[in-house]
Parts: C-alpha cells; sequence; structure tokens
C-alpha cells in the first residue's frame, strides 16, 4: 500500500510540474497571436470560400500558428453596405467586394464595371494584373484600405427573370430588376429604362421569392451557389458586365502585421485567388447544363443592341465625365473606344 501510495504521490507531482511548465506553452500554441476576420457575401459552396478556407490553412501553417484567418461567409457579419463601414473602422480586418459597391467609398474603383466593356476573360485578367487594376488599387489606398493584387473573379453577369427572357432592350423597360447598391448599376439600368431597386446580396433570395423584384443579375457561379434558379424562371445570357471583387484589408491592422507575416499572408490571398478564377470560370462555361435541367430556361441575346441603347442614353458619356479622363483613358486603354 505505502509503495503505491508513494508511487501514486510522485505521478502526481510529476504531473504537476509537467503542467506547470507546458500549460503556457499549450495556450499559446492554441490561440493565435493574430486572429482576423474575413467577411464575405458568398455561399460556402461557392468557389471563393472554398478557396479561402484552403487559403487560411496554408497562411495558419506557414506562420506556425501565428496567423488565424476567420471566414465569414454569407454576409454573416452584415450586409455589404454595413461590413464596408465595419472594414473601415477595423471591426472586421478583410472583405472581399465588388469594385462597383467598393465606388460607395471610392467613386473612381467602379470603373472597370462599366457595362459591355470587356470582350472576355483575356482582356479582364491583363487589365486587372495591369495598369487598370493598379489605378483602381492607387484610388483604393487613398481611402485607409489596402487591396491585394490579385482581383478574385465573381464573373460575366447574366440576367434571370420569373416572368419573361430578356432578348433585346426593349424586354428591359419597366423591368423590376434587383441591383446592388451602387450609383453606375442604377444609372445603367435607368439608361435601359428598367426600375432598378437596390438591394444588398444577402436580401436578394427573398426579395425574387417574394416579388419585390422581377428579376436580377449575376454570374452563373452564384445563380447556382445561391440557389436563385429556385426563384427564378428565365436566364438570359446578357454577359453585360465583368464584376470581381478586390480583396481588401483594413489599412491599420494590415500594417500592424509584423512584415514576415504580412508576406506570407499577401502571398496565400493572390495565390488562392487566381486559383479561384480557374474555378469559377471553369463553373460559369459548365453550369448552364446543370442549370437546364433545374429548370432555368435559357436564351442568348445579341449584345450589340444593349450597348447601342446605352450609347444612345448617353450613359458612356455621363461615366466618362464623372470618372474623368485619366481613368478612362486607363479604361479605353484596356478594352478599346468605349464613347
Ligand atoms: O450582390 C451581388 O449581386 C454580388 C454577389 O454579385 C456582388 O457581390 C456584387
Amino acid at each position: 500500500m505505502s509503495v503505491s501510495r508513494r508511487a501514486l504521490l510522485k505521478a502526481t507531482a510529476a504531473t504537476a510540474v509537467t503542467g506547470a511548465v507546458f500549460a503556457p506553452f499549450v495556450a499559446r500554441a492554441q490561440q493565435a497571436e493574430f486572429s482576423y476576420k474575413y467577411a464575405n457575401n458568398l455561399p460556402d459552396t461557392h468557389p471563393m470560400n472554398m478557396r479561402a478556407k484552403e487559403m487560411a490553412a496554408a497562411i495558419k501553417q506557414e506562420t506556425n500558428g501565428r496567423f488565424d484567418l476567420q471566414i465569414f461567409p454569407t454576409s454573416q457579419l452584415g450586409s455589404d453596405t454595413d461590413t464596408l463601414s465595419q472594414l473601415r473602422s477595423g471591426g472586421v480586418e478583410f472583405f472581399t467586394l465588388s469594385p462597383l459597391i467598393l465606388s460607395t467609398l471610392v467613386p473612381n474603383a467602379s470603373v472597370s464595371g462599366i457595362g459591355f466593356a470587356f470582350p472576355d476573360y483575356a482582356s479582364v485578367w491583363k487589365a486587372m494584373d495591369g495598369e487598370l487594376g493598379a489605378y483602381v488599387r492607387g484610388q483604393i489606398a487613398k481611402f485607409g484600405l489596402v487591396a491585394m493584387d490579385k482581383i478574385w473573379d465573381n464573373g460575366f453577369r447574366q440576367t434571370t427573370s420569373s416572368t419573361k427572357p430578356i432578348q433585346t432592350p426593349a424586354d428591359l423597360e419597366n423591368f423590376k430588376i434587383r441591383v446592388p447598391v451602387s450609383p453606375l448599376w442604377t444609372s445603367m439600368y435607368k439608361a435601359f429604362g428598367s426600375a432598378p431597386a437596390s438591394i444588398n446580396f444577402a436580401e436578394v433570395y427573398s426579395a425574387l421569392q417574394t416579388k419585390i423584384v422581377d428579376g436580377q443579375e449575376n454570374p452563373l457561379a452564384i445563380i447556382a451557389t445561391a440557389k436563385l434558379y429556385e426563384v427564378q424562371k428565365y436566364c438570359s445570357l446578357t454577359n453585360h458586365m465583368w464584376d470581381g471583387f478586390w480583396f481588401l484589408a483594413n489599412r491599420r491592422a494590415w500594417m500592424a502585421l509584423p512584415e514576415d507575416i504580412r508576406t506570407i499572408v499577401a502571398k496565400n490571398i493572390n495565390a488562392a485567388g487566381e486559383k479561384e478564377r480557374a474555378d469559377v470560370a471553369k463553373l460559369n462555361a459548365s453550369l448552364q447544363q446543370d442549370l437546364s435541367a433545374k429548370g432555368l430556361v435559357f436564351n442568348q441575346p445579341d449584345p450589340a443592341p444593349f450597348r447601342d441603347k446605352l450609347r444612345a442614353a448617353g450613359f458612356y458619356a455621363e461615366w466618362k465625365a464623372k470618372f474623368g479622363d485619366e481613368a478612362w483613358t486607363v479604361l479605353e486603354n484596356a478594352v478599346g473606344k468605349l464613347s
């Protein structure tokens, strides 16, 4: 008895010592030195969130657990307009946002979103990884935010409706269409003679379901992952605009990181963005068949009359004047003459 009691006491003492020595180490390993929030508006199943999860794991590993990126998809932390305010105040450290919605803060950020500017993905990436992207990142930097080098893809936007296919610009007249919160989007649909309603993405499914609006426009990868096909009947491949997501950081939070960590984080975000671009392009090319099987009725209108209508309505001239010559020239250097 006494032997076993002594052994027990020894074991207890050893545990206590071990515990005392290692407990703080364990606590440090579990709690990262930097825990930053990344908010976005897309479903968990969209390539943006799948690549973000991979990227967060890679960053954690490469920083030996010092940097922990917590992902909040599906506008969990608030609508896009709310989250932009939180990003500015530092309530969230990272946010992916359309250049057009970002223009509510950084006016010229939306220059890449002019209707019918880009003919294809090749021209998009050449511009956004080149002079046009650099111009916009420079504009963003004036507002206390940092944009990572590689913009992520949203895609070419298509038009869905519960009432009718969009075949010609006349079909857009008086059409009740949801648009994201951005002056450029509202202006474009006003030029088409539509009735645009500004609604954050978090409310789009229910706005379509309750028929507050008859239609909306988004790339196929979003129509599929956000299940908009459940509440829409027609999908018209209007390809009217390319849209992306700037990966934005609050500048104070970004600069608070030691340089080695900042380098690892930026490298992984940009690499994940390039993978996400490839995923989305692949999805956007293959989803028509899937979505047809789910009941969406597709048509492919000729884009020329839509562009002519915008030109005749003075849309390009108006935005050239708003953006100014410098921004407009950078855009036209990438896509050719627009106005
Ligand atoms: O709100 C939208 O439609 C979305 C998801 O495409 C954007 O973030 C602009």
